[in-house]
């Protein structure tokens, strides 16, 4: 049996052994250890919670023959990323007085705490609860955070959509009490518990994560075909409103792998909204029954989906689902917006979308930065917070009358308007990477600021500083900030070395060509360099650099 083999074996009768993710987190709790048995650690993730230790003091401790700095990352689950003033203090608090001092707003709206220490994880859990948020199914493999486009929730015209996020979250939520027993002494609240028994999860739950976005209809900025499973509201000639679903991306590779890749989504049907949770149930099922449990690092729908080829597996949730599926409508997706910026929503409210910087938000003194900022606007209004797939915040339902106080507070803080912000600083990514993530191979976060100002002198130089170039960072081949979409993906490769990505699709609909391996952080402006006076010299009006690279490589 192979190391991959056993060790996923292991991962499966953890499950099976878990009665319902309960294991023996409770009593590795109560233990006077700073970290937890290999068992809870599995089983944690289900509830959220990630062990983890601070990678920056690792080797001088093991050296020393020292414990390793035992820290946890609780990932909270916020559907369509939407939150109300209350929910975005209580964070905020959590942030001060249980993590590192910062919120992580992540590439999937979701919010992530760093540096928690074990004897923190149930205040900060119970917190949550109180302010009806949680952290169960934030991880595992279940139906992970739904994102959903913030233009769904704030623009009028699709109010029919807003609530989807929420209801998805609940409806595929895994029915165990467990983590209500464990994190919040058995209390109940309604507003975020499963709202159906759901059997079809077992005792193994899925093979792996999965994954569901609800992209705007005229633009995709939830990278919509990265996901396990994709919608996009569009209406039916004959049945009127309803759901494009497409499924089976997925974007994580493995260097330990060559078999693995990543995928964009493949159209597979409509749905009406009577039928939308049948489907997903359906889609579920199959993916439950023929999903690759001897191998996680290929365990995702993706390659079930890959494997079998689109047809076979539209016939394989055909049977699940009881009837045949219509044929998918021809949907283009026509642009991607960041949010940033001021706007006026049909109410005549308005809201404003900031940069946030990697999503980390964090002070850049005690008392002055992006967190004091929103917690005054938090404090002072009842507002809407949206998280964005860009690791960003859009403060809406802001009344017309109070537009010169919130730019006031903004301002006071030293949080730049849309207009100040650099051509590649405005839409760049970058996972969190070291010192947390555990499947890091090189920087990424801690890297981006320096990296975003080398390309923009590059973009300077070669004479389109004022175009705007989508760059995405990751640590590892992972994934998470969503490099292989973007029109320029840097990748870790090893401590000190990154795959170069070029052109991917703006909309998210191509995914990005390896252009060079192992390269140095700061080699990599010089290597893109002669290719953007390429596209001052041969563009085509309007055409942006991902379109251009495509284009011109392609011939
Ligand atoms: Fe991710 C694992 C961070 C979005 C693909 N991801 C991880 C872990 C939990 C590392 C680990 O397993 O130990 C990272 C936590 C590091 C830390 O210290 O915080 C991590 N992923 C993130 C976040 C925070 C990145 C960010 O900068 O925002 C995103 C949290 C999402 C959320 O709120 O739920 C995040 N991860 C993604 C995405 C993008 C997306 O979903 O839109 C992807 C690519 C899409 C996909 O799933 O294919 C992604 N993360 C992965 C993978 C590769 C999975 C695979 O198919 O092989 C892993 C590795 C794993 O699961 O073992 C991973
Ligand atoms: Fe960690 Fe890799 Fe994800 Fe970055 S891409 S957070 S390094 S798993």
């Amino acid at each position: 049996m192979s190391d991959v083999t056993s060790s996923l074996v292991a991962e499966e009768g953890i499950k099976l052994a878990s009665n319902n993710l309960r294991g023996s987190i409770l009593e590795d709790l109560a233990s006077a250890a700073p970290n937890l048995s290999g068992h809870s650690e599995h089983l944690l993730k289900f509830h959220g919670i990630y062990a983890q230790d601070n990678r920056d003091v690792r080797r001088e401790r093991t050296q020393a023959g020292e414990t390793l700095d035992y820290i946890f990352m609780i990932r909270v689950a916020i559907p369509g990323g939407r939150l109300s003033s209350a929910q975005w203090l209580s964070l905020d608090h959590i942030a001060e007085n249980v993590a590192d001092g910062s919120i992580r707003l992540t590439t999937r709206q979701a919010v992530q705490f760093h540096g928690v220490l074990k004897t923190g994880l149930q205040e900060l859990t119970g917190q949550l609860h109180r302010h009806a948020m949680t952290s169960f199914a934030a991880c595992g493999d279940v139906v992970r955070n739904t994102v959903m486009c913030p233009g769904l929730v704030s623009d009028d015209a699709h109010t029919h959509v807003t609530e989807l996020a929420n209801h998805l979250a609940r409806t595929f939520k895994p029915a165990t009490q467990a983590h209500w027993e464990i994190f919040v002494n058995g209390e109940r609240a309604a507003s975020i518990e499963p709202e159906i028994e759901h059997s079809f999860y077992g005792d193994t739950y899925l093979p792996r994560k999965f994954k569901i976005a609800i992209a705007h209809p005229d633009e995709n900025c939830v990278d919509v075909l990265a996901q396990d499973l994709g919608l996009i509201p569009v209406v039916h000639p004959e049945l009127g409103a309803g759901y494009h679903v497409v499924i089976g991306g997925g974007l994580g590779r493995s260097y330990a792998q060559p078999d693995t890749f990543a995928r964009l989504a493949d159209a597979l049907t409509f749905v009406t909204p009577e039928e939308l949770d049948d489907l997903i149930r359906a889609v579920l099922v199959t993916y439950r029954d023929l999903g690759d449990r001897t191998n996680r690092r290929r365990a995702r729908m993706k390659y079930v989906v890959a494997d079998m080829g689109t047809a076979g597996f539209r016939a394989e949730v055909e049977q699940r689902y009881g009837r045949a599926l219509r044929a998918p409508l021809a949907v283009a997706l026509r642009d991607a917006s960041d949010h940033l910026g001021w706007r006026t929503l049909s109410d005549a409210t308005l809201e404003v979308g900031i940069r946030v910087g990697a999503g980390r938000v964090r002070d850049d003194a005690p008392g002055r930065g992006i967190r004091t900022a929103l917690r005054e606007l938090a404090h002072a209004r009842e507002l809407t917070f949206l998280i964005t797939a860009q690791q960003d915040i859009v403060v809406s339902r802001i009344a017309a009358a109070d537009r010169g106080f919130v730019t006031e507070v903004l301002a006071r803080h030293g949080v730049r308007g849309v207009d100040d912000l650099g051509p590649v600083e405005r839409t760049a990514l970058a996972c969190p990477a070291l010192p947390t993530c555990g499947q890091a191979l090189a920087e990424s976060e801690r890297r981006l600021p320096t990296l975003v100002r080398d390309v923009e002198e590059s973009l300077a130089r070669a004479g389109v500083g004022a175009r705007a170039l989508q760059l995405r960072m990751t640590g590892c081949p992972n994934g998470c900030a969503r490099p292989a979409v973007a029109e320029v993906g840097v990748v870790g490769r090893t401590k000190n070395s990154y795959d170069l990505y070029l052109g991917g699709g703006p909309r998210g609909d191509r995914l990005a060509a390896l252009h060079q391996e192992k390269l140095k952080l700061e080699e990599i402006p010089a290597v893109l360099e002669p290719w953007l006076v390429r596209w001052r010299e041969e563009g085509l009006v309007g055409e942006g650099f991902g379109d251009f690279y495509s284009r011109v490589t392609a011939s």
